[in-house]
């Protein structure tokens, strides 16, 4: 698990170099991972060589392009075992998705009176949506407490979610406190009231294997620039009788069947949901992330980070007066490990660390209301993917430790 042993190190030409005289060491890809060399090659080849818009033309170019951009899709149908590729939508990404269950399916079903219950650790993307969507509906939303560990508390969840609620919406895994939260247990808990189960997997997706029909979850949202793709790409899943069942959020091209003066009918599925130009790029690209990932097999990512972890948890908690957030176990604790140094600012740290070559992310991670339940303003985070190293760990360690004395004593 050392660099010269990694052998996907040498696809990511990004993490080959220095910053601030150091080698850089990238542990931020919870916010986004990097891309190899692959993707950017594909990514070029596309616009190169197949560029024309999807759907629309019957010559050449237009035939590749509309065939790749669908081969994707059917890629990503396989990866997290969706019964059928028009359940699949392209959008922009997780925070694009949350939103369009919220305005669609939300505003379709939700009424005066209704619950929809979230948790204290969630993003803002699948917070905001649910909040604005019960003000705008005067429905109620709650909210379940978290264990001691930080996890979605299903004792909790048993309490909140009743015969009144019609939407459950949780992350699979916290981007602040390394959970994995039991989302299957939790659709069957939405289910036994008549709910649906959304699942925010923007940070579960490209960290272990998810399958939708084993997680039974009416709706999964991810991202492809945190699985090796480019921005701008995310997924909306949805099972076919619901997404059938939903309004369009967004008019124009591509999404119709039939547009006359005074009404308009909606295109089949997936397409009823992707109004306008897509993607195309991303998307091709993200089916491609998919082979990459798939490639390796996402059973060898959890495990190989998993034992990172083992490896760098502990380590970390030896630092004297270095806080960690969510589990202290190590087989509990996923790869985004967050943490604050008594008495030092978690920008202090962050610029302490970036100093070192080290990037982490410091703030409140888009998640204020987990701020306010831990009684923090904000954490530093180290988030780590397939291609960091116990190299890229130590190097973490050590470079808390030497910020901690450039703090204390002002000197390294
Ligand atoms: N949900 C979770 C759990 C996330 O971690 C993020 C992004 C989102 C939703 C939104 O994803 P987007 O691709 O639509 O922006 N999280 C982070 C983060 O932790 N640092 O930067 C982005």
């Amino acid at each position: 698990m050392d660099n010269k042993n990694n052998q996907w190190r040498k696809d990511f030409p990004i993490l080959d170099q220095v910053v601030n005289d150091e080698q850089l060491v990238y542990l931020d890809n919870a916010a986004t991972t990097q891309k190899p060399q692959q993707i950017i090659d594909d990514i070029m080849a596309f616009y190169q060589n197949d560029n024309a818009n999807v759907h629309r033309g019957v010559h050449t170019l237009a035939e590749r392009s509309t065939e790749q951009f669908e081969e994707a899709r059917s890629k990503i149908q396989q990866f997290i075992n969706a019964k059928h590729s028009d359940e699949i939508i392209y959008t922009k990404g997780t925070t694009d998705s949350l939103n369009i269950i919220a305005r669609s399916y939300g505003e379709q079903n939700i009424q005066a009176g209704d619950e929809i219950v979230i948790s204290y650790l969630e993003h803002h993307s699948n917070l905001i949506p649910w909040q604005q969507l019960a003000l705008k509906k005067h429905a109620t939303l709650k909210y379940i407490d978290l264990d001691e560990d930080g996890f979605v508390d299903l004792n909790d969840a048993k309490k909140k979610i009743t015969d009144k609620t019609k939407i459950v919406s949780i992350a699979h895994v916290s981007n602040v406190l390394g959970v994995i939260n039991p989302i299957k247990q939790l659709a069957k808990l939405a289910h036994q009231h008549g709910a649906v189960m959304v699942v925010d997997g923007a940070q579960s997706v490209p960290y272990m294997p998810v399958d939708v029909q084993d997680l039974d979850c009416d709706f999964l949202a991810f991202s492809g620039h945190k699985m090796l793709g480019p921005t701008g790409l995310g997924i909306l899943y949805g099972k076919e009788d619901l997404l059938n069942s939903m309004p369009p959020v967004d008019y124009g091209g591509e999404m119709i069947s039939f547009v006359h003066l005074f009404d308009t009918t909606w295109n089949d599925l997936p397409w009823k949901f992707e109004a306008g130009t897509p993607n195309i790029a991303g998307a091709i690209a993200l089916g491609h992330a998919v082979d990459y990932l798939n490639s390796i097999g996402m059973d060898k990512i959890l495990d190989y980070e998993n034992q990172l972890v083992d490896y760098v948890l502990p380590k970390l908690q030896a630092i004297d007066d270095l806080i960690i957030y969510g589990p202290r176990d190590p087989q509990k604790h996923t790869s985004v490990i967050s943490f604050n140094l008594k008495g030092l600012h978690p920008h202090d740290l962050a610029t302490g660390l970036d100093m070192e070559g080290v990037a982490v992310r410091a703030g409140h991670h888009c998640a204020q209301p987990l701020m306010e339940y831990l009684g923090i303003k904000a954490t530093a985070r180290a988030s780590f993917y397939f291609y960091n190293t116990k190299e890229d760990a130590d190097t973490l360690v050590n470079s808390i430790v030497a910020t901690k004395e450039f703090f204390q004593n002002g000197t390294i």
